[in-house]
């Protein structure tokens, strides 16, 4: 039993999600007291705190600031808006990320990954490629398990983080062993103060680095990667030597190191352009860990990508039904649009996010045989896409596949790319997801 908290605590831990719980433990684990606090009457983690800390003092709502706080461990949820980190900042009082304490704790490599779009399935890919080699691994973050209950099991030869940018924003030292960052689209401007401090907040995974992977394609990586002590590049256009990218050779399209053909596009088992670059990302990461060339090759032949990203759902009619729900921005959505190629009926939004639509138009543009949108950002997606053709709204995802189905011509591919989030109607894009199967499965009766 322990005993009733009697000091005061120096740290506040905001948030009981998910990585509240996490902190709570590892706070429990080090015998470290900790003020706790949510901004909701009924956190969904206050039940779980209660067993993990029984004597902790809790606080719910308002922005009272404790005077002994010296420190707070901030979930990313929690925008520095919010009263009571804004006031913090202020008063000049560190905030901090979960990722911060498991950079100070974690006793092996960190392969840190980020991006605006693509960060699960790289992560996914490394994961499996350092087992393949035969390391022992462990993946989290952002994707699935908080980063500090991987420090609960045993300690793996290596460990593989997603990280968001509300992660990276608030974590100063990252000693990450290869950072990778996928590639940088505006997202998440209802969190993030503009789009610079967004941007920012990516560039951030390189500074303790030592070893970078960057999208040749943004030369700001290059400039911010240039502290690492190794960096290695990746792109959709021939590489140099040392570098990943793509070749041709005899109309065949391969995944290349320099001038070696590594493995045929026709052989990676995932599918879409950007899962090209996704592959090449981990390969270029995977490389400068040392893990062997044939063991990461054999997993872009298996790993067949990540359910609700380009997932190939049925094919009804003629019509190909693919639910690519993990969309959640519009650089995502472009992604997932240029890598059909044939006519699409596109089922589309959601909570924008504070985003611009705008490049959704180019990207539909002479493809686009319908759009069904849903969701509150409805309107703002019409209006974008209003140069294109006009569209159609559904009020739920049933009635917009019944639409969409009926808009589809042979040969079609129906596209859930929603270009949001999910929030303003599924608890989580996997629902949406998952509400698009049940729906295309409903057309088959
Ligand atoms: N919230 C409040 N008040 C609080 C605390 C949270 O209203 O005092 C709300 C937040 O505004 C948010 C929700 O509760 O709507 C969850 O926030 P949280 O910070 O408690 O989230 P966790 O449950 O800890 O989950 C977080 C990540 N969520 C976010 O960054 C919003 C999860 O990523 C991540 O898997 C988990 O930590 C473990 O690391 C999810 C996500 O959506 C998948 N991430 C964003 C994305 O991928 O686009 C960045
Ligand atoms: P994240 O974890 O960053 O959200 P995911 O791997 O879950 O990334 O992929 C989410 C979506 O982003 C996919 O469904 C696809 O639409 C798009 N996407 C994936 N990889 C890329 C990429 N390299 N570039 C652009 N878009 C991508």
């Amino acid at each position: 039993m322990s005993s009733p908290q009697t000091t005061a605590a120096r740290d506040l831990v905001v948030g009981l999600g998910a990585t509240g719980l996490s902190i709570a433990r590892y706070m429990q684990r080090n015998d470290i007291v900790a003020t706790y606090f949510d901004s909701r009457d009924q956190p969904p983690g206050i039940e779980e705190l209660k067993e993990i800390c029984p004597d902790a003092k809790v606080m719910l709502g308002g922005s009272r600031l404790p005077r002994s706080i010296e420190r707070i461990i901030a979930s990313p949820g929690v925008s520095d808006s919010h009263p009571l980190i804004a006031k913090a900042l202020k008063k000049k009082i560190e905030v901090v990320s979960d990722i911060e304490l498991f950079a100070e704790a974690a006793n092996a490599p960190v392969i840190a990954v980020t991006g605006s779009n693509g960060k699960s399935t790289v992560t996914t890919l490394l994961y499996h490629m350092c087992r393949s080699d035969g390391r022992e691994v462990l993946a989290g973050g952002n994707l699935g398990e908080p980063a500090l209950d991987l420090l609960i099991q045993e300690q793996p030869d290596v460990y593989v983080l997603e990280l968001s940018s509300f992660q990276l924003h608030r974590t100063q030292n990252l000693p990450a062993e290869v950072a990778v960052l996928l590639n940088v689209a505006a997202d998440h401007l209802d969190w993030h103060a503009d789009e610079n401090e967004y941007r920012q907040a990516k560039y951030r995974v390189f500074r303790e680095a030592r070893a970078a992977v960057i999208n040749r394609a943004d030369e700001a990586a290059a400039k911010f990667a240039e502290r690492c002590d190794r960096v290695v590049s990746f792109g959709l256009d021939a590489p140099e030597d040392g570098h990943y990218g793509l070749r041709v050779d005899a109309d065949q399209t391969y995944l290349a190191r320099g001038e070696t053909l590594l493995l045929s596009t026709r052989e990676l088992a995932m599918y879409g352009l950007h899962n090209q670059l996704n592959a090449l990302a981990a390969l270029a990461a995977g490389d400068l860990l040392g893990l062997d060339m044939a063991a990461m090759l054999q997993v872009l032949i298996e790993f067949p990508g990540l359910p609700h990203r380009m997932q190939f759902v049925a094919r009804i009619g003629a019509v190909d039904y693919i639910n690519d729900s993990k969309a959640t921005n519009v650089a995502a959505a472009v992604a997932s649009i240029e890598s059909i190629d044939t006519m699409l009926v596109l089922v589309a939004g959601g909570d924008g996010k504070g985003g611009d639509f705008s490049d959704l138009a180019g990207a539909v543009e002479n493809k686009l045989r319908a759009a069904v949108l849903i969701g509150t950002d409805a309107e703002k997606i019409a209006h974008a896409l209003d140069t294109v053709m006009p569209v159609s709204f559904a009020d739920t995802m049933g009635a917009a596949v019944s639409m969409a189905a009926k808009f589809a011509e042979s040969d079609d591919t129906v596209l859930l790319a929603p270009a949001c989030a999910s929030l303003d109607q599924y608890s989580n894009y996997m629902e949406r997801g998952d509400a698009f199967c049940q729906a295309v499965g409903a057309l088959k009766r």
